[in-house]
C-alpha cells in the first residue's frame, strides 16, 4: 500500500512506483498487487504526479521490460498546472513499446482525471492509453474506490456490498498467493458475498461483491432450414467468467414455431425452453438441449 501527497501542497513529483533503473540487458520489472493512492492539491507549479511511471523524467527513455498486473491506482491529485496520471511510459522522453509488449499492463484499476489516465508521448484518456500501450484490455478506469482511512495511508478496501470490478477482477499469479494481510488469494477464506473465484485487484484481498461486466461466451451451431415438422434439438455451450447458473435460473432460449410473432400485438408470445440439466458439466460449460 502506497499513499502519497495527502496534505502536501508543494510542487512535487509524487510517484507511487517508479521504474527508473537500467542495466544491460534491461531487467524485467514484475509489479503485481499494489494499491497506490496519490492525493492532495498542489498550490502552484507544473510538476506532474504518477501512480506508476517507467522512466526517469529525463529525455532519455528507460526501456526495461514491464509486467504490470493486478494493481489498483487512484490519482486524485489536482492543482497547479501539471497533469496527474495513473500510469505513464517515459514522461519527457520518446516512449516506445520496447520492453512494453502487448498486454504488459493488464487487470489494473487506473483511476485518474479522465483526460490524463495515461501518458505515452502525450496525455491520454483510458481509451487512448489502451490503444497506445496495446494493453489494459481487462483493466478498468473511473470506478468508485473507497478506502478504510486514506488520510493515514490505510488503503484497505471499504466497499460494503456495492458490486465492484475490484472483486475477483485480477488474474492469478502463481508467485503471489496471499495479500497484504496474509489472507489467501483468491479469497479471503470465509467470503460470503459471491466473489472469491479470482484474485482481487490491489494489495487487499477482501470479501466484496462481484460486478459482472463481462458477457458470457455462447457457442452453438445454427439449425439449418428444413421442411420437416418433427421436434429439433439445439445444443449450445455456455461459459462465463463467474460461472453459469443452473436450476430454475438456468439459461433459456426463446424460439419461434408456426410463425408466431415476436411482438406484443395480441399474438402468442415466443415460447421458451430452459437448458437441460441432464447434459451439462455445469457450471463452467453446460450444453443446452432444447426440444420443440
Ligand atoms: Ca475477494
Ligand atoms: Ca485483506
Amino acid at each position: 500500500m502506497i499513499a502519497l501527497g495527502a496534505g502536501q501542497t508543494t510542487n512535487t513529483a509524487f510517484i507511487g512506483i517508479q521504474a527508473n533503473h537500467g542495466s544491460a540487458p534491461d531487467p524485467l520489472d514484475q509489479i503485481y498487487f499494489n494499491t497506490i493512492q496519490i492525493s492532495g492539491t498542489a498550490g502552484v507549479g507544473s510538476i506532474p504526479s504518477f501512480g506508476f511511471l517507467r522512466g526517469d523524467l529525463t529525455a532519455s527513455a528507460r526501456n526495461q521490460t514491464i509486467d504490470f498486473r493486478n494493481n489498483l491506482i487512484t490519482n486524485t491529485r489536482n492543482g497547479g498546472t501539471g497533469a496527474h496520471f495513473a500510469i505513464a511510459n517515459n514522461f519527457g522522453a520518446t516512449a516506445s513499446n520496447t520492453g512494453w509488449p502487448v498486454n504488459a499492463s493488464n487487470f489494473n484499476v487506473l483511476n485518474a482525471d479522465a483526460a490524463t489516465v495515461g501518458h505515452w508521448n502525450g496525455n491520454l484518456s483510458f481509451a487512448g492509453w489502451k490503444t497506445a500501450s496495446a494493453g489494459d484490455g481487462s483493466s478498468t478506469s473511473g470506478i468508485a474506490v473507497n478506502f478504510t482511512n486514506p488520510a493515514i495511508g490505510d488503503l484497505h478496501l471499504n466497499m460494503g456490498v456495492t458490486p465492484t470490478q475490484i472483486e475477483s477482477g485480477g488474474t492469478p499469479i502463481e508467485s503471489t498467493t496471499v495479500d497484504f494481510d496474509q489472507q489467501v488469494r483468491p479469497g479471503p477464506v470465509g467470503s460470503v458475498n459471491g466473489g472469491a473465484f479470482a484474485p482481487d485487484i490491489g494489495a487487499d484481498e477482501f470479501d466484496g461483491t462481484y460486478l459482472d461486466v463481462i458477457a458470457p461466451n455462447i457457442v452453438y451451431a445454427a439449425l439449418p432450414n428444413t421442411t420437416f415438422t418433427a421436434d429439433r434439438t439445439l445444443s449450445a455451450t455456455i461459459s462465463d467468467f463467474s460461472g453459469v447458473a443452473t436450476g430454475g435460473v438456468a439459461p433459456r432460449i426463446y424460439y419461434r414455431k408456426n410463425a408466431r410473432c415476436p411482438c406484443s400485438h395480441g399474438h402468442a408470445p415466443w415460447p421458451a425452453a430452459r437448458c437441460s440439466a441432464a447434459r451439462g458439466p455445469a457450471p463452467s460449460a453446460m450444453p443446452i438441449l432444447l426440444v420443440w
